[in-house]
């Protein structure tokens, strides 16, 4: 059993943590850097330490002070939430050497899906269907061009120490294939220290599904279904909801099925998700798994009634999961629309400063994520989001009024926010019909009825 535990985190997830500890009776500690003393996260944990300057790199991301911080105040547990250190092995490690239970999986784990390359490989000898590429590192330009033959153009080059679409490059004939293997290579080793890139078919604007799976320390795994995470732009989700617009029964039994065997197939334990593509003919393909709680866990929690982030808790314990499969049902539907600080009118620029107003929507079937209240500064060292959307209703119809309704009643003045173009969004034809992929946002922003000034016309 945790007494207390220790948040590295900030923001909004840190304030979730924080509300499900209080719930079980466990005391937290918040660490904060000076960009954050005045947030509600700290106020709201039982004890808080200042870890240092707003970069990241000097605070969040600062694992001796965050280690120094949770021996001082005696923790047995660090929850790193999401981003930061969640996904960092060494961090796991570290936390296993001074023996403060790190809530989210091993390192050894951490590092098998940290490694798209190895992760594949795994997922391939699990029978799990991954998306036709090499089947290891592309050393030099003719391997890469032989492994481009093979597939047929357009193919997609990677990096093995990615994720998130950083330092990835399209190909559709010898000549782009050069230069993206050579580029990809260098913003790889910039960005990842590791040069390391795989070669991919390239599927042309596919969905993105992810399954939300639970795994405890005695072998359980269970999946709390899907998420349709296609609408996002230059790779930041915007709208997430559950049950995809695209799933049936057979199609979520198979998919939820490999999804457990990728989490087996690592010995996998606290929450985690499992990314596919899918394509028109909802073939789908093991993409990569994400080994922390996610932005938008709660759209699941809100159609399974599962609290995802105790259960973390739980099974960092050492508890077992209290469900079996076949007790998990999914009720409704929910739809996750997250509000950035930024100016959807002027090419998404980032605009943190001070919310002189801050009024969020309520009533039925609406849920708030967010550590914001009148007066917060938002600080411009972190991620722009400042609040994220849940709304939930017995049909998607419903979901998409009643998910209106929120955003026009959300009130946010001070700075300018996203949920102008959300709205623009949740409004249009084809989003209404289901009928969406990955490449949805730029053919809106390139259709030009949303005014944007940094889109030509
Ligand atoms: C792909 C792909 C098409 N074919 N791989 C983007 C994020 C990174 N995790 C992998 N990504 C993609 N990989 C193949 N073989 C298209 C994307 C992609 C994408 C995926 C999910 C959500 C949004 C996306 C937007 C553009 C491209």
């Amino acid at each position: 059993m945790f007494n207390k535990i220790l948040i590295a985190n900030r923001g909004e997830i840190a304030l979730r943590v924080i509300r499900a500890c209080k719930e079980l009776g466990i005391k937290t500690v918040a660490v904060y850097s000076t960009a954050d003393a005045d947030s509600m996260p700290r106020h709201l944990a039982d004890e808080s330490v200042c870890i240092g300057p707003p970069p990241p790199s000097n605070s969040y991301l600062m694992i001796e002070r965050i280690i120094s911080a949770a021996e001082i105040c005696d923790v047995d547990a660090i929850h790193p939430g999401y981003g930061f250190l969640a996904e960092n092995a060494h961090f796991a490690e570290v936390c296993r050497s001074c023996n403060i239970k790190f809530i989210g999986p091993g390192p050894e784990q951490i590092n098998a899906m940290g490694d798209k390359v190895k992760a594949k490989e795994t997922m391939r000898k699990a029978k799990i269907p991954v998306t036709p590429g090499s089947e290891a590192d592309v050393p030099d330009e003719a391997s890469a061009k032989k492994i481009a033959k093979k597939l047929g153009f357009p193919v997609i080059i990677k990096a093995a120490a990615g994720g998130g679409g950083r330092g990835m490059r399209i190909a559709h004939n010898e000549a782009s294939l050069v230069r993206g293997f050579n580029a990809a290579k260098l913003e790889a080793e910039k960005a990842f220290g590791n040069a390391t890139v795989y070669i991919e078919k390239y599927l042309e604007n596919p969905r993105h599904i992810e399954f939300q799976i639970l795994a405890d320390e005695h072998g359980n795994v269970l999946h709390l279904g899907e998420r349709d995470c296609s609408i996002q732009r230059r790779h930041q989700k915007l709208i997430e909801e559950s049950p995809s617009p695209i799933m049936t029964p057979d199609l979520r039994k198979r998919m939820g099925d490999a999804a457990v065997s990728a989490a087996r197939a690592v010995n996998y334990s606290n929450a985690g998700t499992i990314e596919f593509l899918v394509d028109k003919n909802r073939n789908f393909y093991f993409m990569e798994m994400n080994t922390r709680v996610q932005v938008e866990h709660p759209v699941t929690e809100q159609i399974t009634g599962i609290d995802i982030v105790k259960q973390q808790l739980k099974i960092a314990m050492g508890e077992k999961l209290p469900y079996r499969q076949k007790e998990i049902q999914f009720r409704g539907h929910a739809i996750e629309c997250r509000v950035n600080a930024e100016n959807p009118h002027y090419n998404f620029a980032p605009c943190p400063g001070k919310v002189t107003q801050y009024c969020p929507p309520g009533g039925f079937g609406v849920r708030v994520d967010s550590h914001v209240f009148p007066g917060y500064v938002i600080p411009p060292n972190y991620d722009s989001m400042i609040a994220k959307l849940i709304v939930s209703a017995d049909t998607r119809t419903q979901a998409i009024s009643r998910t209106l309704r929120a955003l026009e009643e959300f009130q946010i003045e001070g700075v300018h926010t996203s949920i102008p173009f959300t709205q623009f969004v949740v409004n249009s034809r084809d989003f209404i019909e289901g009928k969406y992929d990955t490449g949805y946002i730029e053919n809106v922003l390139n259709s030009g009825q949303f005014h944007n000034s940094s889109v030509k016309a």
